[in-house]
């Protein structure tokens, strides 16, 4: 066995792994993703603390196959607004089937993006395929994807219960975040997330989760 050390965990009792679980859904399922943004920032502190937590996510042989970028530079998020929405203007005129159109009716979305440049923080997020040894070599990362995918979904769960407002965004094809941010080919943007307070009157369009039977079977 490698070099270990002791867990640490601490047994609670049932009714309190009880009571934690709900409350917890009480929390999360209050998250909304949000479209419009106030410019008012990121409270100092909050970004940090909340990346740390997306960085403790599992991941393929612990290689932390992940790497954040953020833009708080007002300059920046106009150049990513603009080769964002040029991405989503052919999305929109022209790529997308009408089928996934359809789709996305209910949302009410278009190729206009301004809340990249509303919004006080921008989080690109890049999965790393190859990493670089101690020694300086090279190797290859293991299910990336989806650690990367558990990271983020610790980070938009750890931005909510520090009481801030997400929007998922997933430009296509989002190569240009590499340019713009400076990231090696070796990394593959995975999602842009537009991070800050929601606007004062801001609404979301009203969807329903699916019950429980229908998301899970027990066996
Ligand atoms: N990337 C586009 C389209 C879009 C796609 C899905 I799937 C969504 O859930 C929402 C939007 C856009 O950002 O508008």
């Amino acid at each position: 066995m490698p070099d270990s050390i002791p867990l640490g965990f601490l047994r609670r009792p049932d009714r309190d792994c009880r009571e934690r679980a709900e409350a917890f859904l009480d929390e999360i399922r209050g998250r909304r993703t949000v479209r419009d943004f106030a410019p008012d920032p990121v409270p100092a502190g909050v970004l940090e603390a909340c990346l740390r937590a997306a960085g403790s996510a599992p991941s393929g042989a612990n290689l932390q196959p992940w790497h954040f970028a953020v833009v708080r530079d007002p300059a920046l998020k106009r150049r990513l607004r603009e080769a964002a929405e040029a991405e989503e203007r052919e999305f929109y005129g022209h790529r997308a089937p009408d089928e996934w159109l359809q789709a996305l009716a209910p949302l009410g979305t278009d190729a206009a993006k301004p809340f990249l440049e509303t919004a006080p923080a921008l989080i690109a997020i890049f999965q790393r395929n190859r990493t670089v040894d101690a020694d300086g070599s090279e190797s290859r990362t293991y299910y990336p994807k989806e650690s990367v995918g558990i990271a983020t979904g610790f980070l938009i769960a750890a931005l909510h219960h520090a009481g801030l407002a997400t929007l998922t965004h997933t430009p296509s094809p989002m190569n240009f975040l590499n340019e713009l941010l400076g990231r090696p080919p070796s990394e593959k943007p995975f999602l842009l997330l537009v991070v800050g307070f929601p606007a004062p009157d801001c609404r979301v369009p009203d969807l329903s989760r699916k019950p429980l039977d229908g998301i899970a079977t027990w066996h």
